[in-house]
């Protein structure tokens, strides 16, 4: 059977499926138990300096199987409480990287040396959150911003740094290199595409925030084409996330350039058993297509060794 061993960077994870931040992880016992499921590895809930409740109600949308929209307005206990989760799941020996989100390099880097003093194995910088007023995506969207927190960051703590980057904006890859050039280990693309669904019957958006972020199956493409789009610029690894169901799927970011994946929307919806199978059937499509291991699949779309297939009506030169 194919090897799944994942490498970013200096981490190295049993599989590529990781626990998306902001989904499953806000408890210890929850982080845990992705990990006993069978996930390769876990992000936190974004953690901020202060704990903050998040929006009021409705927070969530649901389209079917094709998506959520929310707008949970970052709701999380705050970095004094949160290391004792923290503790919980890295006692067990879970592989995990802390999410932590600011206002600014300042925020960021007291919150980065926090965060660190918890044992996780590295941190990632939520600057995406699409619907955040003064974080998230609003800075993230500014790449002299993006590189001056993560140079920040990066002087502040020893650990590897992950950026989390927004889809919204007129070029991925260009907050991409500036992460990278700040020092950033790796980048995670795609944070959530933002989104508003409207209410007719009572002329308002469904949304108590009004605009929120849109994951799941409808935006794999757009994670896709970032990842592609940014594989195709940066050196460093790339970990892919935005609407992964499959182990397919999670073979569709792997060739188009990550080195693991993170799934979140799907773990709303079917909950952590699916970190038991997706490995297995990862395994089985690599033998079946022919590649040894989950390192050899990385980035390969961008050189294909199998001819394409003749298009209808024209000649195949
Ligand atoms: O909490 C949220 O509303 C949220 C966050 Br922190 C994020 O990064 N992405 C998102 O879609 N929602």
């Amino acid at each position: 059977m194919a090897v799944l061993t994942s490498r970013v960077g200096t981490l190295s994870f049993r599989n590529p499926f990781l626990l998306a931040s902001g989904v499953w992880g806000e408890s210890g016992e929850s982080l845990l138990g992705a990990w006993r499921a069978g996930a390769g590895g876990a992000v936190t809930k974004s953690i901020g300096a202060e704990p903050r409740p998040g929006y009021p109600n409705p927070t969530i949308e649901e389209y079917g199987r094709w998506g959520l929209l929310n707008a949970m307005g970052l709701p999380n206990p705050g970095i004094r409480q949160y290391p004792r989760e923290i503790a919980i799941a890295r006692e067990a020996g879970v592989p995990l990287l802390g999410s932590i989100f600011g206002q600014d390099a300042r925020e960021f880097s007291e919150l980065a040396v926090a965060m660190a003093r918890t044992g996780v194995l590295g941190l990632e910088l939520n600057l995406s959150c699409p619907h955040a007023e003064g974080l998230g995506s609003e800075i993230g969207q500014d790449p002299a911003l993006v590189g001056e927190i993560t140079h920040a960051v990066k002087q502040a703590v020893k650990l590897p740094v992950w950026v989390k980057i927004t889809p919204n904006t007129a070029d991925p890859a260009e907050i991409a290199l500036a992460a990278e050039a700040a020092g950033a280990d790796a980048i995670t693309a795609i944070n959530t595409v933002r989104g508003l669904a409207i209410d007719p019957e009572l002329g308002r958006p469904v949304l108590a925030h009004g605009t929120g972020g849109l994951s799941g199956p409808a935006i794999k493409p757009v994670g896709l084409a970032c990842v592609w789009k940014i594989a195709e610029k940066v050196r460093i690894p790339i970990v892919g996330v935005g609407g992964i169901v499959s182990a397919r799927d999670a073979l569709e970011y792997l060739l188009a350039g990550a080195s693991a994946v993170q799934i979140g929307t799907a773990v709303a919806f079917e909950g952590i058993g699916l970190f038991g199978r997706l490995p297995g059937e990862l395994g089985l499509l690599l033998d079946r297509l022919g590649y040894p291991s989950v390192s050899d699949t990385v980035g390969r779309a961008h050189r294909p060794t199998v001819p394409a297939p003749p298009s209808p009506g024209r000649p195949n030169h």
